[in-house]
């Protein structure tokens, strides 16, 4: 049985990517939105109507566990699914608490009182949608006190990252780290809180300068699902290849994955 990833477009390859590496036995469905996307700048209803569609076709592809690889999707639409209720023996997880449990020294599931931690400062970046919805201070608040969050709004990066114009999306990503200097001068930690910006990792970090910790999530989601279906084994089992889901062009679709993961990647029409 396979594990469903989904996202709007490209960006959850890179979550992808590290769980296979992770777990190399397990079969996936990644769904690319891409006919929709960027949802970023799309308002709530609408991510979340998208996002619902999209988990819905990868259950009846059968994967019962569907990973939001995207936090603009997660943001808008993980709560308001699973407080809508499930189908029985379905299941839909987020990328935002892994990146918050590490963020905040938490073991997986620790549902403990919030406490204080050792990060004190924190810039998040992530999608306008992402920033709105206010979604990671409110997961952050379950877990920690005393953090201040300066949100950083990244407009244009996803877009740039698509069409593959990386020294576009390079300016844009420095320039959206000014800003939020200007906001707050000394963060201690950083979030990317966007499943595109692992590609610009090393960007955020040279304009951020060393002594800042950039937590990103493809790692850190790949640990907690390897740690998930050690808990929950029935949720997969030995199947058939990986498969590539499109609402765009797939050929169109297959080139960018292609370039953007710089492996063979081939999209079908989902
Ligand atoms: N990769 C998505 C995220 O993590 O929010 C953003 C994609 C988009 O549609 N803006």
């Amino acid at each position: 049985m396979a594990v469903g990833i989904f996202d709007s477009g490209l960006g959850g390859l890179t979550v992808l990517d590290a769980v296979s590496q992770r777990l190399p036995e397990v079969p996936f469905v990644y769904f690319g939105d891409n006919a929709h996307a960027p949802y970023g700048v799309r308002d709530a209803d609408d991510i979340f109507a998208l996002t619902k569609h999209a988990v819905e076709r990868l259950w009846d592809e059968g994967c019962d566990l569907v990973i939001l690889a995207c936090n603009t999707a997660s943001a808008a639409a993980l709560r308001r699914m699973q407080e809508g209720g499930l189908p029985e023996g379905k299941r839909v997880l987020g990328v935002f608490v892994p990146l918050i449990e590490a963020l905040t020294e938490r073991q997986w599931g620790d549902n403990s009182p919030p406490r204080e931690v050792a990060v004190k400062h924190v810039a998040l970046f992530a999608t306008p949608a992402t920033v709105a919805s206010r979604a990671f201070q409110r997961e952050l608040a379950f877990r920690a006190i005393g953090v201040d969050v300066e949100a950083q709004a990244c407009g244009g990066v996803v877009d740039a990252i698509e069409e593959g114009d990386l020294i576009l999306a390079e300016a844009l990503v420095r320039s959206h780290v000014d800003a939020l200097k200007r906001k707050m001068p000394g963060p201690d930690a950083a979030v990317l809180g966007c499943t595109h910006y692992p590609l610009m990792q090393q960007v955020f970090q040279d304009a951020l300068g060393e002594g800042v910790a950039v937590f990103s999530q493809a790692g850190l989601v790949a640990a907690s699902l390897a740690d998930y279906l050690t808990r929950h084994p029935g949720m997969t089992g030995p199947g058939t290849r990986s498969r590539f889901l499109t609402t765009g062009d797939a050929r169109k679709v297959s080139d960018q994955a292609t370039r953007f993961l710089r492996r063979k990647i081939t999209f079908e029409p989902a």
